[in-house]
Parts: C-alpha cells; sequence; structure tokens
C-alpha cells in the first residue's frame, strides 16, 4: 500500500526515505532486520535534526581524503543501502576509482541478485560479492558477513561501510584494514571500531562524499594524508554524543515531543 506524503509535512523526506526502504523490502531487497535497523536510524538522525552536521562534514571529509589515497578502495553494500542510495554508490565508485561489492546479513542468491540488478539498473558495471568462484572467508568471523570477494574486500586497503553490524568493522579493522563507517548511531560497536565515522543519514552523507572527493581530487597526496590523519575518531564520536543530548535539551525546550 503506497501514501500520498503530504508536501509540507515537516518531516516530508524523512517519511519518503521511510517509504523507500518499505518497497525495497516488498522487492526483497531489504530484509525484516532492515526495517528494524531503520526505524532506529530514524530515531537517532530524529534527535540530531535530520541535518548534516559540522562534525559529520569534518568525518565525511577525513572520509574522501581518504578513499582518494587508496590503492583498492571498495563500498561494501547491503540491503538498506541499496535500497537507499544505489546510484550514488556508483558516482562514488566511479569518482574514487572504487569497487563496489555486495556484503550480506542475510545472505541469499535471490537478495544478492535483486541488489546486483538495482545496482547495475544504477549504472555499475563490475558488482562483486555475487560470484561462489571468487569467494573467500574473512577471518574471525561466524556470521554471513565473513564471504567477501577475492577480488574486492580481501584485497582492500580501505572500505566503507554503512550501516553495518559491529562483528565486521572489528574483523575488518584487524586486518589491517582502514575502515570508514556511516551509522546515525555514535555509540554503535561499528561506530565505535571504524577508522573514520560518519554519523549522519546514508542518503544526506553519500552526495556529500562524492562532492567531497570532487573537491579533493587534485590536492597533492601530503595534503590528503594530513587531513585524514588529523581527523580524531574518538573525539569526533564524543561530540556527537554531546550533541545528541543538546538536541534531547532542545526538543524538550521547545516542548516539540510529541508533536510529530
Ligand atoms: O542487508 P543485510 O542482510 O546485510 O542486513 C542489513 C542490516 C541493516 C539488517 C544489518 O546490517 C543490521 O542488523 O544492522 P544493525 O546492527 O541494526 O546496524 C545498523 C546501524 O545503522 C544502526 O546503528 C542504525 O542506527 C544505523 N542506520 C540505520 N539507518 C541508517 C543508519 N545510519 C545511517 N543512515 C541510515 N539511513
Amino acid at each position: 500500500m503506497r501514501i500520498k506524503i503530504p508536501k509540507d509535512h515537516p518531516r516530508a523526506e524523512s517519511l519518503r526515505t521511510r517509504e523507500q526502504v518499505v518497497d525495497a523490502f516488498q522487492e526483497g531487497i531489504v530484509v525484516p532486520a532492515g526495517l528494524i535497523a531503520h526505524g532506529r536510524g530514524e530515531a537517532f538522525d530524529y534527535i540530531l535534526g535530520e541535518k548534516t552536521s559540522p562534525l559529520a562534514r569534518r568525518a565525511t571529509r577525513a572520509a574522501a581524503a581518504m578513499f582518494l589515497t587508496a590503492e583498492k578502495p571498495v563500498i561494501s553494500v547491503n540491503g538498506n543501502t541499496a535500497a537507499l542510495v544505489a546510484k550514488d554508490v556508483v558516482k562514488l565508485a566511479n569518482r574514487a576509482a572504487a569497487e563496489i561489492e555486495i556484503n550480506l546479513f542475510y545472505r541469499t542468491k535471490m537478495r544478492e541478485m535483486a541488489i546486483e540488478n538495482l545496482l547495475k539498473r544504477a549504472g555499475a558495471k563490475l558488482v562483486l560479492g555475487v560470484s561462489e568462484e571468487t569467494s573467500a572467508r574473512i577471518p574471525e568471523l561466524a556470521s554471513e558477513r565473513r564471504v567477501v570477494d577475492s577480488r574486492g574486500i580481501l584485497l582492500a586497503d580501505v572500505v566503507l561501510v554503512p550501516l553495518e553490524d559491529g562483528d565486521r568493522a572489528e574483523a575488518l579493522v584487524k586486518m589491517g584494514k582502514r575502515v570508514i563507517a556511516v551509522d546515525l548511531n555514535p555509540l554503535s560497536r561499528t561506530s565505535q571500531k571504524a577508522s573514520i565515522t560518519i554519523v549522519d543519514n546514508i542518503v544526506r552523507t553519500l552526495p556529500l562524499l562524492v562532492k567531497s572527493v570532487d573537491k579533493l581530487r587534485d590536492c597533492r597526496a601530503e595534503k590528503l594524508d594530513t587531513i585524514y590523519q588529523e581527523f580524531d575518531n574518538s573525539e569526533n564520536l564524543r561530540r556527537c554524543v554531546k550533541s545528541i543530548q543538546e538536541g534531547l535539551a532542545r526538543l524538550t525546550a521547545e516542548e516539540t515531543l510529541g508533536l510529530s
């Protein structure tokens, strides 16, 4: 069932994004747990004001610099990411010479194919993570996420992992990879374990990351190294938690609780 979202609804954008996830659920791209994960993200986004903060901008710039200095960057795509930002994933892959790899927690052949089709319709030429012949296992992981492509994540030096569960981010870091997470929850294990965490909604992050890559493209390698080395992820996360506290205080002060 489709609902018509009034244009002047104060949270129209958020509701449209929610509909996108629901549609993708009906197409077999998003799993039931993905709906729950999206709701959790919505709650954080609501408190954070549903806009990109200066902290997220700084993390995105550092992530762009890290991407541009990578020898083999890979964008890991799960159901929710495909549902929300397939076109931006392809744009980022083209602009940053990165591979796209499907990596699923709830892995089925049907979902792999549905997500591959979606990414190809969005313009992707090559989608890794779907061929049995090239599949490898990463150590220390029990979940289906351990299955990776031997041409992709296995060899990658930088991996973008949007909307992840904590185990894999930790395993990838242990393997010596630099991990860029996108997660609205600054307290999640993924956020805490990643090298750079962008605490923002993926629907805003990816277009901004593409812009940032374009802006930094002509910088010298030393300058790019400095940009991401100067970024302090723990400090940035601490400040994100503080902005959640401030967001809650603001919402209470404005007495907007329960209005939408
Ligand atoms: O497609 P699959 O099979 O790989 O499964 C994907 C899900 C999302 C079900 C799986 O990775 C999972 O269970 O993830 P978690 O552990 O719920 O973590 C998802 C994180 O993403 C949570 O911390 C959410 O707050 C956050 N999140 C949800 N939606 C967004 C988001 N962060 C940024 N932008 C969003 N739109």
